[in-house]
């Protein structure tokens, strides 16, 4: 596997689920396999899970990590060519790849939508240029549109809990202070119906999400009837999709946030979402405390996403 954005690059999910109980119950299985790797984790953002447990996953392997805060320590770094760099960034991302390539093998890579321009955003501008400069297999951390290593997780989560061959999965909106990315939805989407699960999505006006994440699922706009008969409730916000309100906030219903009451139209369903969550406005402190939540299990089903890609991609460096 030479990169890691969605779940065809991981083929069978079957079998990548079977792979990740393996891995769970023997978490150190793999331990030859990174010996003198170098994994490289670079980050645009703020991470708690995602460093934490990419680094254990490289840890569980063998590998040696280097992680890198781009905004603390690092030069400022021009992403845009043709530039004239006279303002404060002293580097340009043209060179700062190919030199990050020199010192590692796996290039993980977090940097969330900008919200300037759709289609920078859309066509992963930073992600594709680690692609294609850096000479080494890339993975997403959560890039502009896709978190991959969430959604992965979520679906192990999901498998792990399910109560039916082929459980309603309702991802939902809800409330949210300030403007976030789509790609926690967009990937939990795709996953979902990769998964072949019953996937309904539901959101206000607005804030449909791109439909190339969503095929396959059921859109709505009333939460109360999409959350009817429910076996996991994914609660999550997002800033709209569509133009011309691309990366903005249109509401901050707080009849959308998840409380008991709506939990009790569900099939007595789990609570999830990928965290952090702001508590009260996304969910009540009610649910995501009750026996049906799976907030901490998810988490730490990051380590185990993160083995399996990590193993795979070490595989095919190996080959
Ligand atoms: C980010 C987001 O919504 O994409 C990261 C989630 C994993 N959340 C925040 O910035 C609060
Ligand atoms: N869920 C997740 O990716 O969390 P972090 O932003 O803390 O890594």
């Amino acid at each position: 596997m030479k990169q890691f954005l969605s779940p065809t690059d991981l083929g069978d999910l079957h079998q990548a689920f079977r792979e990740a109980l393996e891995i769970k119950n023997d978490r150190y299985h793999y331990v030859e396999a990174g010996r003198n790797k170098t994994l490289l984790m670079i980050f645009f953002n703020n991470s708690l899970r995602t460093r934490l447990s990419t680094q254990k996953a490289a840890m569980n392997l063998g590998m040696n990590v280097i992680v890198l805060d781009v905004n603390q320590g690092a030069w400022k770094l021009e992403t845009e060519r043709g530039v004239i760099m006279d303002g404060d960034k002293s580097e340009h991302l043209l060179e700062a790849i190919p030199v990050m390539g020199c010192y590692c093998d796996l290039i993980g890579v977090r940097s969330f939508a900008r919200f300037d321009n759709r289609a920078d955003d859309y066509n992963e501008h930073i992600l594709q240029q680690f692609i294609r400069y850096s000479g080494r297999p890339v993975f997403s951390m959560e890039s502009a549109t896709v978190h991959p290593l969430q959604a992965f997780a979520d679906y192990i989560t999901i498998e792990e809990h399910k109560r039916t061959q082929r459980p309603k999965v309702v991802l939902t909106w809800a409330p949210h202070p300030k403007a976030l990315p789509q790609a926690v939805p967009n990937s939990f989407a795709e996953w979902m119906v990769a998964a072949n699960y019953d996937v309904v999505v539901v959101q206000p006006e607005g804030y449909e999400l791109d439909e190339r994440f969503t095929r396959g699922a059921t859109v709505m706009y009333n939460q109360d009837e999409a959350l009817s008969g429910a076996d996991f409730v994914y609660a999550k916000n997002w800033s709209a999709y569509r133009e011309p309100n691309y990366g903005q906030i249109l509401s901050k219903d707080m009849n959308w946030t998840i409380t008991s009451q709506k939990m009790a139209l569900t099939n007595n369903a789990f609570f999830m979402h990928c965290l952090p969550v702001r508590r009260n406005m996304i969910v009540t402190d009610e649910v995501i405390e009750s026996p049906q939540s799976l907030v901490i299990p998810e988490a730490a089903n990051r380590e185990i996403s993160a083995t399996v890609v990590l193993k795979r991609m070490l595989d095919a460096l190996n080959k």
